[in-house]
Protein backbone atom coordinates (compact mmCIF):
# COMPACT_ATOMS: atom_id res chain seq x y z
CA UNK A 1 0.00 0.00 0.00
CA UNK A 2 1.67 3.64 -1.04
CA UNK A 3 1.52 6.37 1.22
CA UNK A 4 -1.65 8.04 -0.56
CA UNK A 5 -3.50 4.90 -0.22
CA UNK A 6 -2.80 3.90 3.05
CA UNK A 7 -4.33 7.84 4.02
CA UNK A 8 -7.29 6.73 2.24
CA UNK A 9 -7.83 4.09 4.02
CA UNK A 10 -7.73 5.57 7.42
CA UNK A 11 -9.49 8.66 6.45
CA UNK A 12 -12.67 6.43 5.42
CA UNK A 13 -12.60 3.69 8.56
CA UNK A 14 -11.98 6.43 11.13
CA UNK A 15 -15.64 8.08 11.43
CA UNK A 16 -17.41 4.56 11.12
CA UNK A 17 -15.20 3.13 14.01
CA UNK A 18 -15.61 4.98 16.22
CA UNK A 19 -19.18 5.39 15.65
CA UNK A 20 -19.04 1.35 16.42
CA UNK A 21 -16.53 1.74 19.81
CA UNK A 22 -19.43 4.45 20.75
CA UNK A 23 -22.34 2.52 19.89
CA UNK A 24 -20.51 -0.67 21.85
CA UNK A 25 -19.73 1.02 24.61
CA UNK A 26 -23.49 2.40 24.93
CA UNK A 27 -24.62 -1.00 25.25
CA UNK A 28 -22.03 -2.67 27.02
CA UNK A 29 -22.08 -0.25 30.02
CA UNK A 30 -25.36 -1.87 31.54
CA UNK A 31 -24.96 -5.15 31.44
CA UNK A 32 -21.90 -5.04 32.80
CA UNK A 33 -23.27 -3.27 36.12
CA UNK A 34 -26.10 -5.77 35.83
CA UNK A 35 -24.29 -8.79 35.31
CA UNK A 36 -23.37 -9.11 39.23
CA UNK A 37 -27.14 -8.87 40.60
CA UNK A 38 -30.05 -6.63 39.94
CA UNK A 39 -29.60 -3.26 41.76
CA UNK A 40 -32.06 -2.97 44.66
CA UNK A 41 -32.79 0.22 45.99
CA UNK A 42 -30.77 -1.01 49.18
CA UNK A 43 -27.74 -1.24 47.02
CA UNK A 44 -28.38 2.35 45.33
CA UNK A 45 -29.21 3.92 49.23
CA UNK A 46 -26.23 2.51 51.17
CA UNK A 47 -23.42 2.03 49.61
CA UNK A 48 -20.41 -0.11 50.82
CA UNK A 49 -19.27 2.80 53.29
CA UNK A 50 -15.74 0.56 53.14
CA UNK A 51 -15.46 1.42 50.02
CA UNK A 52 -16.38 4.49 50.42
CA UNK A 53 -13.89 5.42 52.74
CA UNK A 54 -10.99 3.93 51.02
CA UNK A 55 -11.88 6.54 48.05
CA UNK A 56 -11.98 9.39 50.95
CA UNK A 57 -8.71 8.26 51.93
CA UNK A 58 -7.09 8.53 48.97
CA UNK A 59 -8.64 12.08 48.31
CA UNK A 60 -7.68 13.25 52.27
CA UNK A 61 -4.07 12.34 51.86
CA UNK A 62 -2.23 15.27 52.48
CA UNK A 63 -4.67 17.54 53.18
CA UNK A 64 -4.71 17.01 57.17
CA UNK A 65 -2.05 19.01 58.86
CA UNK A 66 1.05 17.09 60.24
CA UNK A 67 0.78 15.63 63.72
CA UNK A 68 3.11 18.28 65.48
CA UNK A 69 0.89 21.22 63.92
CA UNK A 70 -0.47 23.20 66.87
CA UNK A 71 -3.38 21.94 68.87
CA UNK A 72 -5.80 23.36 71.19
CA UNK A 73 -5.81 20.98 74.39
CA UNK A 74 -9.40 21.06 76.52
CA UNK A 75 -8.55 22.00 79.63
CA UNK A 76 -11.28 20.32 81.79
CA UNK A 77 -13.68 17.84 79.53
CA UNK A 78 -17.00 17.42 81.30
CA UNK A 79 -20.03 14.86 80.62
CA UNK A 80 -23.67 14.30 81.11
CA UNK A 81 -25.46 10.99 80.39
CA UNK A 82 -28.98 11.30 80.60
CA UNK A 83 -31.51 8.29 80.58
CA UNK A 84 -34.89 9.39 80.03
CA UNK A 85 -37.70 6.97 79.40
CA UNK A 86 -37.43 3.24 78.51
CA UNK A 87 -40.96 2.22 79.41
CA UNK A 88 -40.20 -1.24 79.01
CA UNK A 89 -37.65 -3.92 80.19
CA UNK A 90 -36.35 -4.97 76.88
CA UNK A 91 -35.11 -1.11 76.41
CA UNK A 92 -34.37 -0.76 80.30
CA UNK A 93 -31.71 -3.23 79.44
CA UNK A 94 -30.65 -1.32 76.10
CA UNK A 95 -30.62 1.68 77.79
CA UNK A 96 -28.40 1.29 81.45
CA UNK A 97 -26.51 -0.74 79.16
CA UNK A 98 -25.85 1.91 76.66
CA UNK A 99 -25.27 4.36 79.44
CA UNK A 100 -22.75 2.42 81.31
CA UNK A 101 -20.72 1.58 77.97
CA UNK A 102 -21.02 5.65 77.23
CA UNK A 103 -19.51 5.73 81.43
CA UNK A 104 -16.91 3.39 80.65
CA UNK A 105 -15.45 5.21 77.39
CA UNK A 106 -15.10 8.68 78.61
CA UNK A 107 -13.19 7.09 82.26
CA UNK A 108 -11.19 4.44 81.09
CA UNK A 109 -10.60 5.43 77.26
CA UNK A 110 -10.47 8.97 77.36
CA UNK A 111 -9.27 9.28 81.11
CA UNK A 112 -12.26 11.94 81.86
CA UNK A 113 -12.35 12.15 85.87
CA UNK A 114 -15.69 10.70 87.46
CA UNK A 115 -16.48 13.44 89.45
CA UNK A 116 -17.02 15.18 86.00
CA UNK A 117 -19.44 13.20 84.98
CA UNK A 118 -22.75 13.04 85.76
CA UNK A 119 -25.20 10.60 84.95
CA UNK A 120 -29.13 10.99 85.30
CA UNK A 121 -31.01 7.64 85.33
CA UNK A 122 -34.30 6.72 87.36
CA UNK A 123 -33.64 2.87 88.17
CA UNK A 124 -37.04 0.57 88.59
CA UNK A 125 -36.74 -2.03 91.41
CA UNK A 126 -38.50 -4.59 89.70
CA UNK A 127 -35.95 -5.18 86.45
CA UNK A 128 -32.81 -5.43 88.81
CA UNK A 129 -32.02 -8.47 86.74
CA UNK A 130 -31.21 -7.10 83.67
CA UNK A 131 -29.93 -3.93 84.66
CA UNK A 132 -26.59 -2.80 83.09
CA UNK A 133 -25.02 -0.27 85.05
CA UNK A 134 -23.50 -0.27 88.35
CA UNK A 135 -25.78 2.12 90.25
CA UNK A 136 -22.89 3.65 92.11
CA UNK A 137 -22.40 5.80 89.18
CA UNK A 138 -25.97 7.11 88.74
CA UNK A 139 -25.97 10.76 90.41
CA UNK A 140 -29.53 11.67 90.49
CA UNK A 141 -32.81 10.65 88.96
CA UNK A 142 -33.61 11.68 85.69
CA UNK A 143 -36.16 14.20 86.19
CA UNK A 144 -36.49 17.58 84.46
CA UNK A 145 -35.82 19.38 87.43
CA UNK A 146 -32.32 17.57 88.05
CA UNK A 147 -31.20 18.00 84.23
CA UNK A 148 -31.97 21.77 84.08
CA UNK A 149 -30.15 21.62 87.50
CA UNK A 150 -27.10 19.76 86.44
CA UNK A 151 -26.51 22.17 83.59
CA UNK A 152 -27.19 25.21 85.77
CA UNK A 153 -24.09 24.05 87.43
CA UNK A 154 -22.40 23.60 84.70
CA UNK A 155 -22.40 27.26 83.93
CA UNK A 156 -20.84 28.22 86.88
CA UNK A 157 -18.28 25.93 86.59
CA UNK A 158 -17.05 25.22 82.37
CA UNK A 159 -14.96 27.71 80.78
CA UNK A 160 -14.15 28.35 77.13
CA UNK A 161 -11.65 26.59 77.34
CA UNK A 162 -13.15 23.25 78.72
CA UNK A 163 -15.36 20.54 76.36
CA UNK A 164 -18.59 19.37 77.37
CA UNK A 165 -19.63 15.72 76.33
CA UNK A 166 -23.86 15.45 76.34
CA UNK A 167 -25.68 11.84 75.65
CA UNK A 168 -28.85 11.71 75.75
CA UNK A 169 -30.49 7.81 75.98
CA UNK A 170 -34.34 7.48 76.00
CA UNK A 171 -37.55 7.14 74.06
CA UNK A 172 -38.39 10.11 71.95
CA UNK A 173 -41.63 12.00 70.45
CA UNK A 174 -42.19 14.20 67.65
CA UNK A 175 -45.30 16.47 67.56
CA UNK A 176 -46.01 15.72 64.11
CA UNK A 177 -46.29 12.07 64.75
CA UNK A 178 -48.85 13.19 67.59
CA UNK A 179 -50.81 14.45 65.14
CA UNK A 180 -51.22 11.23 63.31
CA UNK A 181 -50.92 8.89 65.88
CA UNK A 182 -53.63 6.86 64.98
CA UNK A 183 -53.22 6.90 61.89
CA UNK A 184 -50.23 4.19 60.08
CA UNK A 185 -47.66 6.53 58.03
CA UNK A 186 -44.53 6.53 56.30
CA UNK A 187 -42.55 8.67 58.82
CA UNK A 188 -40.34 10.12 55.86
CA UNK A 189 -42.74 11.55 53.84
CA UNK A 190 -42.95 14.18 56.85
CA UNK A 191 -38.88 14.82 56.22
CA UNK A 192 -37.88 18.37 55.81
CA UNK A 193 -41.52 20.03 55.45
CA UNK A 194 -40.98 22.33 58.69
CA UNK A 195 -38.13 21.79 61.72
CA UNK A 196 -40.08 19.87 64.02
CA UNK A 197 -40.69 20.53 67.76
CA UNK A 198 -38.86 16.59 69.04
CA UNK A 199 -38.62 15.73 72.87
CA UNK A 200 -37.63 12.81 74.90
CA UNK A 201 -39.71 11.51 77.57
CA UNK A 202 -38.98 10.94 81.31
CA UNK A 203 -39.33 7.95 83.44
CA UNK A 204 -42.05 8.18 86.24
CA UNK A 205 -41.89 5.32 88.32
CA UNK A 206 -45.42 5.38 89.77
CA UNK A 207 -46.73 4.70 86.81
CA UNK A 208 -46.60 1.33 85.36
CA UNK A 209 -46.27 2.70 81.70
CA UNK A 210 -46.38 6.62 80.45
CA UNK A 211 -47.22 6.92 76.59
CA UNK A 212 -45.21 9.96 75.55
CA UNK A 213 -47.02 9.30 72.08
CA UNK A 214 -50.83 10.05 73.77
CA UNK A 215 -51.63 13.71 72.98
CA UNK A 216 -53.18 14.37 76.14
CA UNK A 217 -49.32 14.20 77.11
CA UNK A 218 -47.70 16.55 75.09
CA UNK A 219 -50.64 19.11 73.57
CA UNK A 220 -53.52 20.62 75.07
CA UNK A 221 -57.08 20.22 72.87
CA UNK A 222 -55.87 23.61 71.19
CA UNK A 223 -52.87 22.32 69.85
CA UNK A 224 -50.68 23.59 72.27
CA UNK A 225 -47.84 22.42 74.41
CA UNK A 226 -49.20 21.51 77.25
CA UNK A 227 -48.00 22.32 80.74
CA UNK A 228 -48.53 18.11 81.97
CA UNK A 229 -44.76 17.90 80.69
CA UNK A 230 -43.04 14.73 81.03
CA UNK A 231 -40.52 15.16 78.29
CA UNK A 232 -37.80 17.43 77.60
CA UNK A 233 -38.40 19.38 74.37
CA UNK A 234 -35.48 20.21 71.65
CA UNK A 235 -36.27 24.16 72.76
CA UNK A 236 -36.36 23.08 76.57
CA UNK A 237 -32.76 21.66 76.21
CA UNK A 238 -31.38 24.43 74.10
CA UNK A 239 -32.55 26.50 77.33
CA UNK A 240 -30.94 24.84 80.00
CA UNK A 241 -27.42 24.09 77.93
CA UNK A 242 -27.05 27.57 75.46
CA UNK A 243 -25.41 29.69 78.63
CA UNK A 244 -22.76 26.54 79.50
CA UNK A 245 -19.59 28.25 78.50
CA UNK A 246 -17.44 25.53 76.40
CA UNK A 247 -15.20 25.74 73.71
CA UNK A 248 -17.14 22.61 72.26
CA UNK A 249 -20.41 21.09 73.40
CA UNK A 250 -20.70 17.77 71.84
CA UNK A 251 -24.53 16.02 71.45
CA UNK A 252 -24.69 12.63 71.07
CA UNK A 253 -28.81 11.81 70.83
CA UNK A 254 -30.09 8.21 70.38
CA UNK A 255 -33.56 9.10 70.44
CA UNK A 256 -36.03 8.39 67.43
CA UNK A 257 -36.89 11.64 65.75
CA UNK A 258 -33.31 13.38 67.00
CA UNK A 259 -32.48 15.31 64.14
CA UNK A 260 -35.28 17.46 65.25
CA UNK A 261 -32.80 18.73 67.95
CA UNK A 262 -30.52 20.21 65.47
CA UNK A 263 -32.01 23.71 64.79
CA UNK A 264 -32.84 23.94 68.36
CA UNK A 265 -29.33 23.61 69.62
CA UNK A 266 -27.06 24.37 66.56
CA UNK A 267 -24.39 27.20 67.60
CA UNK A 268 -21.15 27.67 66.22
CA UNK A 269 -19.19 25.42 69.11
CA UNK A 270 -22.13 22.67 69.09
CA UNK A 271 -21.07 19.39 67.59
CA UNK A 272 -24.52 17.13 66.97
CA UNK A 273 -24.83 13.96 66.03
CA UNK A 274 -28.17 12.27 66.13
CA UNK A 275 -29.14 9.02 65.62
CA UNK A 276 -32.00 9.77 62.38
CA UNK A 277 -34.04 12.36 61.22
CA UNK A 278 -36.79 14.49 62.48
CA UNK A 279 -38.74 12.11 60.73
CA UNK A 280 -37.40 9.26 61.49
CA UNK A 281 -37.75 6.10 63.93
CA UNK A 282 -34.40 5.62 65.88
CA UNK A 283 -34.38 1.48 66.02
CA UNK A 284 -30.54 0.73 65.31
CA UNK A 285 -28.16 1.19 68.48
CA UNK A 286 -26.54 4.09 67.18
CA UNK A 287 -25.31 4.95 70.62
CA UNK A 288 -23.64 1.94 71.21
CA UNK A 289 -21.99 1.78 67.97
CA UNK A 290 -21.07 5.82 68.35
CA UNK A 291 -18.94 4.30 71.87
CA UNK A 292 -17.38 1.22 70.15
CA UNK A 293 -16.33 3.73 67.33
CA UNK A 294 -14.41 6.11 70.29
CA UNK A 295 -13.11 2.74 72.09
CA UNK A 296 -11.09 2.18 69.17
CA UNK A 297 -12.88 0.56 66.24
CA UNK A 298 -13.74 2.96 64.06
CA UNK A 299 -11.07 3.38 61.49
CA UNK A 300 -8.68 5.84 60.54
CA UNK A 301 -10.16 6.40 57.17
CA UNK A 302 -7.12 9.19 56.60
CA UNK A 303 -4.44 7.37 58.05
CA UNK A 304 -2.84 10.14 59.99
CA UNK A 305 -2.66 8.21 63.03
CA UNK A 306 -5.30 9.36 65.15
CA UNK A 307 -9.03 8.95 65.44
CA UNK A 308 -10.79 11.93 65.11
CA UNK A 309 -14.40 12.82 65.90
CA UNK A 310 -15.47 12.73 62.50
CA UNK A 311 -13.86 9.32 61.69
CA UNK A 312 -16.55 7.90 64.55
CA UNK A 313 -19.46 9.36 62.97
CA UNK A 314 -18.94 7.81 59.77
CA UNK A 315 -17.89 4.66 61.63
CA UNK A 316 -21.27 5.13 63.25
CA UNK A 317 -23.57 6.42 60.65
CA UNK A 318 -22.14 3.29 58.57
CA UNK A 319 -23.20 0.64 61.00
CA UNK A 320 -26.28 1.86 61.22
CA UNK A 321 -27.14 1.61 57.28
CA UNK A 322 -26.00 -1.91 57.45
CA UNK A 323 -27.76 -2.52 60.53
CA UNK A 324 -31.32 -0.99 58.40
CA UNK A 325 -29.72 -3.05 55.79
CA UNK A 326 -29.64 -6.56 57.38
CA UNK A 327 -33.17 -5.95 58.80
CA UNK A 328 -34.90 -4.91 55.64
CA UNK A 329 -38.22 -7.38 56.47
CA UNK A 330 -38.65 -6.21 60.03
CA UNK A 331 -38.17 -2.34 58.84
CA UNK A 332 -39.63 -2.62 55.14
CA UNK A 333 -38.84 0.86 53.61
CA UNK A 334 -37.71 2.31 56.93
CA UNK A 335 -34.87 4.39 56.56
CA UNK A 336 -32.58 6.02 59.79
CA UNK A 337 -29.86 8.62 58.65
CA UNK A 338 -27.58 9.56 61.97
CA UNK A 339 -26.79 13.37 61.29
CA UNK A 340 -24.21 15.39 61.46
CA UNK A 341 -24.80 19.09 62.52
CA UNK A 342 -20.84 21.01 63.25
CA UNK A 343 -21.07 23.96 60.92
CA UNK A 344 -23.62 26.07 63.61
CA UNK A 345 -26.34 26.87 60.39
CA UNK A 346 -28.92 24.40 62.01
CA UNK A 347 -29.18 22.18 59.04
CA UNK A 348 -27.58 18.64 59.97
CA UNK A 349 -26.54 16.56 57.03
CA UNK A 350 -26.08 12.93 56.90
CA UNK A 351 -22.35 10.94 55.92
CA UNK A 352 -23.82 9.35 52.76
CA UNK A 353 -24.68 11.31 49.12
CA UNK A 354 -25.82 14.51 50.84
CA UNK A 355 -23.93 17.73 49.45
CA UNK A 356 -23.46 19.72 52.71
CA UNK A 357 -21.32 17.28 54.33
CA UNK A 358 -17.44 17.17 53.77
CA UNK A 359 -14.65 17.05 55.78
CA UNK A 360 -12.56 19.43 53.79
CA UNK A 361 -14.43 22.56 53.53
CA UNK A 362 -14.80 24.67 56.51
CA UNK A 363 -18.54 25.78 55.76
CA UNK A 364 -19.56 22.25 55.25
CA UNK A 365 -20.95 20.12 58.19
CA UNK A 366 -18.32 16.98 58.74
CA UNK A 367 -15.28 19.41 58.62
CA UNK A 368 -15.01 20.93 62.96
CA UNK A 369 -15.83 17.12 63.75
CA UNK A 370 -12.81 15.49 61.54
CA UNK A 371 -10.14 17.96 63.76
CA UNK A 372 -11.45 16.97 67.12
CA UNK A 373 -9.36 14.09 68.48
CA UNK A 374 -9.86 11.69 71.50
CA UNK A 375 -12.39 13.69 73.09
CA UNK A 376 -9.12 15.77 74.26
CA UNK A 377 -7.66 18.46 71.35
CA UNK A 378 -8.40 20.17 68.06
CA UNK A 379 -6.63 21.61 65.52
CA UNK A 380 -6.12 25.42 65.45
CA1 LIG B 1 -40.14 19.80 79.56
CA1 LIG C 1 -36.63 21.21 66.54
CA1 LIG D 1 -7.65 9.87 61.41
CA1 LIG E 1 -25.11 22.05 59.49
Amino acid sequence: MDEKIKYNFIKKINPFFFILLFVTTIWLSPSIVNSKKCLTLYDLEIPNYRELNIVKNELNKGTMKDLNDTMFYYNERYAVIVVGLYKDKLHYQWFTNAAQQQYTVLTETYGLNSSKIYVLLTLREEWADVLKINPAIIDYNSTEENISMVFNYLKTILDDDDLLYIAVISHGGDTHHLFFENIKIDFDLWQGIVAHDTYFGLEDITNDSINIFKLKNILDMNGNHSTIDNCVFDYELNEYTKEVNARRIIFVLQPCFSGGFVNDLSKENHIIFTASTEAQLATASFIEYFADGLNGSAPDSNYDGRISLGEVYEYTAGLVYQWIHDNPDEYKGRREYPLIDDNGDKIGHRYHGWFGYNQNKANKDGYTAARIYNLSYEEI
